[in-house]
């Protein structure tokens, strides 16, 4: 029995020293170096090939190194495969701390001083406090939910949007297509955490948007492919969206003459909104490489059928 590590994040040997350290006696190989495909069991993946999962005859897990499992192909991976997801709190808090950053660049012109310095331009503009900012968090799962339960500590008017609803003390929960408009209306920042499914692709789209109130401010660490692009650039010509945090694109990294580049509103982070610590998670993917061999549940299993 092996372990194959296919990791196209160029942390393969950083997870392989920390997974030896739990595991000395298993054998673990960075693919494409294999030695004995039939022996492999179980496979670490972050974005890995389409098809990765045949080249392995004797497979059972896949684990996904990140939170997201929409980059494993899983509506093709057949249903006899465990698909596994990490669920680790630096990834909540982490990406909690990138999300407020973001509130608080906007809240307070931080773009607007940078651009007037640059002018030698002294021009003090009105700010929003924390009391007066409202955001909508569209995914409210193990990172949304942390994620509004921070904000509401800190003050900020909450409302949550999920598949069902959710009981966070202080967060006005919606859910469903239904509820959606409701979710959105009246609010100041839509952050989107959304896993991307075949339901949640182009979520972030014309429609949305006009749902939004005038000059809302739209966050996106979820999935470049939630975002419809032209859709986003239209809106911010329009004025519909005042401003975008974007931290995932269809297309990684960012093409060089990609639009998103030149417009001033949009701000553009390379998909480090929240990464993967690989000290703290790697116990878990140990976990589930034990409880495979022994045939207990894993841990953190997603459903095939929902797609997250
Ligand atoms: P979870 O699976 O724990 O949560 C997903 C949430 O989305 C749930 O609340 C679920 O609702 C809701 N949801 C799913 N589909 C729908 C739908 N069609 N309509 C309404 N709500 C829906 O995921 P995590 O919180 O762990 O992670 C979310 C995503 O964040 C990841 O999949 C990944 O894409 C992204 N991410 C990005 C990172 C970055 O650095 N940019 C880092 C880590 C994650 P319900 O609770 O009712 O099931
Ligand atoms: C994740 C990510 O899904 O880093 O964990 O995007």
């Amino acid at each position: 029995m092996s372990i194959a590590l296919i990791l196209n994040s160029g942390r393969a040997e950083e997870w392989k020293a920390e997974i030896a350290k739990h595991l000395p006696e298993i054998k673990i190989e960075v693919y494409p170096e294999i030695e004995n495909y039939e022996e492999v069991e179980f496979a670490l993946c972050w974005k890995p090939e389409a098809n990765y999962y045949t080249y392995f005859p004797n497979l059972k897990v896949i684990q996904s190194g990140g939170a997201g499992i929409d980059h494993l192909f899983p509506s093709d991976v057949p249903s006899h495969l465990h698909i596994c997801r990490i669920i680790d709190p630096m990834l909540k808090s982490d990406m909690f701390e990138h999300v407020l950053t973001c509130l608080m660049h906007a809240m307070k012109n931080f773009s607007v001083y940078a651009a007037d310095k640059i002018q030698e331009h002294w021009h003090p503009l009105l700010y929003k406090s924390i009391g007066q900012t409202s955001v909508t968090i569209l995914g409210m799962g193990e990172i949304g939910g942390y994620v509004a339960e921070k904000l509401v500590h800190l003050g900020f008017t909450v409302k949550g949007w999920s598949n069902s609803p959710k009981n966070i003390q202080g967060v006005n929960s919606f859910a469903g297509t239904e509820e959606l408009h409701s979710a959105l209306e009246d609010t100041d920042f839509v952050v989107n955490i959304l896993p991307l499914t075949t339901v949640t692709k182009g979520i972030l789209n014309h429609n949305l948007f006009s749902l939004c109130r005038k000059g809302a401010i739209l966050i996106n660490v979820g999935r470049g492919e939630h975002l419809v692009e032209p859709d986003l650039l239209k809106g911010i010509a329009d004025g519909q969206i005042a401003q975008a945090y974007l931290d995932v694109f269809h297309q990684e990294p960012l093409p060089k003459n990609h639009p998103f580049w030149h417009c001033p509103s949009i701000f553009i982070t390379p998909h480090v909104a929240s990464r993967t610590n690989i000290r703290s998670s790697a116990e878990q993917v140990v976990d589930n490489y034990i409880r495979m061999t022994q045939g207990r549940a894993l841990l953190n299993e997603v459903s095939l059928a929902k797609g997250y």
